[in-house]
């Protein structure tokens, strides 16, 4: 198993779109337990592949107490949305920040597990909040886009700085 560097924002690559999967192998199997090693290990809720310049329509989930019940969509496709709640949002791309994002409240999400086999999951809470907001990543968005230009650009330039103290000390 390999913990996986996190991209940051505003890392370009972030804002990559995703491809769907056609191939669900091995080679994938160990990318889809490398992403739970680094989501555990970060601490997190979820991770989309995007996240570590995997640019494959691929989540991990666990929102368990436990940490005990990893979830993995392949090709996730939300298929019904239902009510709208605002709730606090974080991110490992987007560390130490905390912003409330609207959401859809109940959804109902299609896609692979890593056998490869079809599941559809009807959802709300903070499952159904992570799902979006790993879907999003997926089509290159983060929760910052639905903030305001001027929090987004204070969040971009403080972690801009943080990021450039970070490569310096480690030069
Ligand atoms: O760990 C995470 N916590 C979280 C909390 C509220 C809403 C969404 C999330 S996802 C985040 C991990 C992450 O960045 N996934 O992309
Ligand atoms: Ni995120």
């Amino acid at each position: 198993m390999a913990k996986l560097n996190i991209l940051h924002f505003p890392d370009k690559r972030l804002r990559t779109k995703a491809k769907d999967i056609h191939v669900i192998d091995d080679a994938l199997r160990v990318i889809v337990s490398n992403m739970l090693e680094t989501m555990y290990d970060a601490p997190g809720v979820g991770l989309a592949a995007t996240q570590v310049n995997i640019h494959k329509r691929l989540i991990v989930i666990d929102v368990s107490e436990e940490k005990d019940q990893p979830l993995c969509f392949i090709n996730p496709v939300i298929t019904h949305k239902e009510g709208v709640e605002l709730g606090q949002e974080g991110c490992l791309s987007v560390p130490g920040y905390y912003e409330d994002v609207e959401r859809a409240e109940t959804i109902t999400v299609t896609a692979l597990d890593k056998d490869a086999k079809p599941f559809e999951l009807t959802t709300d809470g903070l499952l159904a909040i992570c799902i979006q907001h790993e879907i999003d990543h997926l089509d290159g968005k983060l929760f910052v886009d639905y903030l305001s230009p001027l929090k987004r650009n204070r969040i971009r330039k403080k972690l801009e700085r943080l990021d450039k103290d970070q490569a310096l000390k480690q030069a």
